[in-house]
């Protein structure tokens, strides 16, 4: 059958093959203009939507890559090297994920390109680092540049603030501006002998992660692979590179560092990631990460890809009340000019079909997080400071918004909240899982502000007094725990998530002096007591991932499902925080001896890995080196055997992943926009 405009009309019906018709239909017509209509408005919508900037210069920039370009924008890449079978159908695999498996299966282990490793055991802690603290130079410019010709490039470093040399005697903070194996040091040499230990752990996950997961997202310390079954799935995000980069910066190992950065630089990408992402999780580890490293070094590559991820992360915002979904297809973003004119249409047509942001399907009634949703202020809003784009503050100040206005009961927060109508979701409280790092950003956005996020405090404060009446209880032992709140019950249960809580409390008792201070300590005191005691009741002295108190027990797990370790760093995180407020001892002492555990049952010859059950002698290991050992766990055990000139409280602030961030008005390596936009 011929197409209709070719059908027979009028005089030439003798032939109708060759009958032409002069006018269209009235159906054609509307079709036609239709068509032009959906041209208009895509031609129409890309001027709109386009960034501001998009000019004849972004034009010429397109016009230039084109001429610079190779022979490889027509022809197509060739076959991996080690390609799969010819004759397999690879379109029947049912997703990407099995594809990913099936590489990673069939490649060698030495295929993804890895960096030297350096077997030797000398490690870049050379006369350099320590001339650039006498002579205050930025870390970033020595190190780096300076470094072996041809393994990194030299950084960027464009708008450095004026860096004041802060010196010990004045400000505590010598290191403030360059760390290397010096700084910090303990004046006692048994202190330092423990965090040389520490050290020695770090570059024992480091190297083992370099040599059999180089790329991939975290370490299988025993199948010595990577761990495709983390958060972030089989792409190869490099979490544990992104995540380990402060430490290694902290502990003076430059050489690592530069490598880390160099994988950053040429290889890190979210581009074709085909999953959704946590956008919690993505926040914390690479948003915070990548900031830290800004901050430490004021190298802008950092800055660049903190907010080429952050960005990825913004389409999930775009609900009814600004509560964010908890995942995002970050694939969803355009690329090139032509990507983005119809994105705007493709969008419309997508959203139809396919949510680009969603939540959890087991989220009680389609609801967000509270500890995700309620965890990226620190990030969001510094990243406004050092961009000078208010987008990413105006996004946690709705958020912010919605929480402070809504009704809380009890005057608590339940760990649910529907981002479509703005209602709580299960009433569960919990200072544990769901509900924790919610409020540790209370307490740190006020921190973070230089003390003038005045709202932040007293929604801390209000919250803090409403956990502590109907959440906190004592044993009859005379261990202090917070508990979860289901429905009116008290489930006495602590997560080990909660153990940070030891430190938040001892945190908020100590920067500011008010009618709550003395409780705060107290409890502050309390908790990091019980979740050394949930320790030391374990045969290993790693503690579970939850303990109870009931049917007789106290700090015990009761559950098999609660007596896994998997490296967790909150009880760390309180010895640290409580040590660093009162000096006592005990601290230093508990810390070393999680330190000798960890050796013991966690270390394998090829990185360290969590334990499936605390309380057995032998305990089976789980096979995973979790990225935040080595961005936590072990930066926090370091910490808690430097001085107090590493990291100074008052001027650093920890996001929830110890990405630590410089305190605003005190703390030179702020590195403010030059157009910052103000809070
Ligand atoms: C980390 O990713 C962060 O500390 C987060 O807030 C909670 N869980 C893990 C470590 O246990």
């Amino acid at each position: 059958m011929l197409p209709t405009y070719q059908r027979i009309s009028g005089s030439q019906q003798s032939n109708p093959l060759l009958a032409v018709r002069r006018s269209f239909r009235s159906s054609e017509k509307c079709l036609i203009l239709l068509v032009l209509l959906t041209f208009g408005f895509v031609c129409f919508g890309g001027f709109f939507f386009l960034p501001d900037n998009f000019g004849a210069e972004r034009v010429l920039k397109v016009y230039k890559q084109f001429q610079r370009a190779g022979p490889e924008i027509f022809i197509p890449p060739p076959p991996p090297a080690h390609g799969l079978d010819g004759d397999e159908d690879l379109h029947k695999l049912s997703d990407r994920e099995k594809l990913q498996e099936k590489i990673q299966k069939e490649l060698p282990d030495d295929f993804l390109e890895k960096p030297d490793l350096d077997l030797s055991g000398s490690r870049t802690e050379g006369p350099e680092f320590d001339n650039m603290i006498d002579s205050g130079v930025p870390a970033a410019v020595g190190p780096i540049a300076g470094g072996p010709a041809g393994v990194v490039a030299p950084p960027q470093i464009i708008d450095e603030p004026e860096i004041k040399s802060p010196s010990k005697a004045s400000t505590g903070s010598a290191g403030s501006n360059a760390f290397n194996a010096l700084v910090g040091e303990d004046p006692d040499p048994l202190v330092r002998e423990k965090r040389n230990k520490v050290k020695e752990m770090m570059m024992h996950a480091w190297d083992s992660y370099k040599l059999y997961a180089w790329g991939k997202n975290e370490l299988k310390p025993i199948s010595k692979r990577g761990h495709s079954g983390s958060i972030f799935g089989a792409f190869d995000l490099g979490a544990t590179i992104v995540d380990g980069l402060d430490t290694l910066y902290l502990m003076g190992l430059h050489k690592e560092f530069d490598e880390g950065r160099d994988w950053v630089e040429r290889k890190f990408t979210l581009d074709g990631v085909g999953i959704d992402l946590s956008v919690f999780e993505t926040n914390i580890r690479f948003v915070g990460g990548f900031l830290t490293c800004y901050a430490f070094t004021g190298d802008r590559l950092f800055l660049e890809k903190a907010k080429y991820v952050a960005d990825k992360l913004l389409p999930a915002f775009q609900t009814p009340t600004g509560i964010p979904y908890a995942l995002v297809n970050v694939n969803s973003g355009p690329k090139t000019l032509l990507e983005r004119v119809i994105s705007h249409v493709e969008i419309f047509f997508v959203n139809l079909f396919y949510k680009i942001s969603k939540n959890y399907g087991w989220a009680s009634g389609g609801s967000s997080i509270l500890s995700e949703f309620g965890t990226l202020h620190l990030e969001f809003s510094y990243l406004s400071d050092v961009t000078g784009d208010s987008v990413y503050r105006e996004r946690v100040q709705a958020i912010r918004s919605v929480l402070r206005e809504i009704e809380k009961p009890k005057g608590l927060y339940p760990n649910y909240l529907n981002p479509k109508t703005g209602k709580w979701g299960q009433q569960h409280m919990s200072l544990g899982a769901l509900g924790d790092s919610f409020y540790e950003y209370l307490l740190k956005a006020w921190i973070q502000s230089g003390h003038e996020d005045n709202e932040a405090r007293e929604m801390y404060d209000d919250a803090m007094q409403a956990i502590i009446q109907h959440m906190i209880r004592t044993s009859p032992g005379g261990l202090t725990y917070v508990s979860d709140l289901k429905f009116e019950r008290l489930e006495h249960k602590m997560d080990h998530l909660a153990c940070f809580a030891g430190g938040l409390f001892g945190l908020g008792a100590t920067t500011l002096s008010n009618q709550y201070s003395e409780k705060y300590m107290e409890i502050g005191e309390g908790i990091t007591n019980t979740c050394h005691e949930s320790y030391v009741r374990t045969y290993t002295r790693l503690g579970p991932e939850a303990f109870r108190f009931n049917d007789g027990v106290e700090a015990k797990a009761l559950k098999t499902g609660e007596k896994y370790y998997i490296l967790r760093p909150e009880t760390f995180e309180s010895y640290f925080i409580m040590w660093r407020l009162t000096h006592d001892q005990k601290y230093r002492d508990w810390g070393w001896d999680a330190v000798q555990a960890l050796e013991n049952h966690c270390r394998t010859p090829n990185g360290f890995s969590g334990l499936k059950n605390v309380y057995l002698t032998e305990p089976q290991k789980d096979d995973v080196q979790q990225s935040f050992f080595l961005a936590e766990t072990l930066k926090y055990l370091y910490l808690l055997f430097s001085d107090d000139s590493l990291l100074p409280l008052d001027e650093w602030v920890f996001n929830t992943e110890a990405h630590p961030l410089p305190v605003k008005g005190r703390n030179p390596l702020f590195r403010p926009a030059a157009t910052s936009s103000s809070p």
